[in-house]
């Protein structure tokens, strides 16, 4: 690991992120040209993505940061070594810089192959539920050790104990159900996955994958006094057609039953997204109907990942069980794959 002086020369030699602070100080401050090419846009995009994921960074309190704070680039530098403790490891910022060198000479071009030795993690029944109803449980998909010590983090962070319901709420490391967890070991581990990866390369056709930093999540069970406060059944891609092939994932840290909070989505949605869009009343808000009639429950144990397609609505659901559930979210997208449709 390099020191503060070391860590700071190694990352103002990474020359994209120097890009992504000017170009998010140029927005911030609302100062020099703006860039509307569609495909500099594009690229930008992944790369920005590259480089917030590639240095361990969650891409929200990033973006966070840099609009919120405008630092110079070098207090920027520091803030991001300063999320890793003071000190990073070279070698991870050489990474970096050789994922942007490959994403450059990569965009545009196809997605490579998977490699003809590749295991595959989803079975025929797995692809099939994929195929038909948008979703796949990938079981056991980390260790029990693995699991354990990314539900133990959250505990930990979130200064709550498993048996003492008192602990669960009011929380400040908590917003909604989402437990403002991003950076910690154990849940590095989990990302680094190998069922997880193989699931998402499988589903992506390509191995060529970048992890997403992502946080952790804490919905406890419904009491007098606190009601379940995430939101309802939603998309969080735009419904702009055509629907692009995206995926989301999660990662049960606790056993989840149907009614302790579990999973939800609508299967079978990313089939019929576009009829349904076209059938509605002239006016309706697309993203005001009421699913939970439909929804489907995902029940897992610790352990077990879920991934779903984006044009599956879904969300999590009231905790009616005796027990917090928790979960990590993760997931894998092609680096030079970017969605430049306008939010609708
Ligand atoms: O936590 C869940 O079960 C759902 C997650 C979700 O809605 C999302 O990631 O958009």
């Amino acid at each position: 690991m390099s020191g503060l002086r070391e860590g700071l020369a190694d990352l103002r030699q990474l020359e994209p992120l120097q890009a992504l602070w000017s170009r998010h100080r140029m927005v911030a401050g609302r100062v020099g040209p703006a860039d509307n090419n569609e495909v500099t846009v594009g690229l930008n995009i992944a790369l920005d993505r590259l480089v917030i994921f590639g240095l361990g960074l969650g891409l929200n309190e990033t973006l966070r940061y840099l609009f919120s704070q405008q630092p110079s680039f070098d207090v920027f530098l520091a803030w991001i070594l300063d999320c890793h403790g003071g000190a990073m490891d070279p070698a991870r910022i050489a990474e970096v810089n050789d994922a942007v060198a490959q994403a450059r000479g990569q965009a545009g071009k196809p997605l490579r192959a998977l490699p003809a030795d590749f295991t595959q993690v989803l079975d025929d029944a797995a692809l099939c539920c994929w195929a038909e109803r948008g979703y796949v449980v990938v079981r056991n998909a980390v260790s029990p050790e693995a699991c354990r010590a990314a539900e133990g983090a959250i505990w930990e962070f979130l200064g709550a104990h498993p048996h003492k319901p008192d602990s669960w709420y009011g929380k400040a490391g908590v917003e909604g159900i989402t437990a403002l967890l991003t950076r910690h070991p154990a849940f590095d581990a989990t990302r680094r996955s190998p069922r997880i990866r193989a699931a998402f390369a499988q589903l992506w056709g390509t191995d060529a994958l970048q992890v997403t930093v992502d946080r952790g999540g804490f919905n406890p069970p419904e009491r007098l006094g606190w009601q379940f406060p995430a939101s309802d059944i939603h998309w969080d891609t735009s419904l702009a057609l055509p629907m692009p092939f995206q995926l989301q994932g999660l990662l049960y840290l606790s056993d989840t039953p149907a009614e302790g909070g579990a999973f939800r989505c609508v299967p079978g949605f990313h089939r019929r997204l576009e009829s349904w869009l076209a059938g509605l009343p002239p006016g309706m808000d697309p993203r005001a109907w009421d699913f939970s009639a439909e929804a489907e429950f995902i029940a897992g144990n610790a352990g077990d990942f879920i991934i779903w397609h984006a044009a599956l609505p879904h969300g999590a659901s009231p905790n009616r069980g005796t027990r917090p559930r928790l979960v990590q979210y993760i997931n894998f997208i092609p680096p030079t794959v970017v969605d430049c449709r306008p939010w609708v």
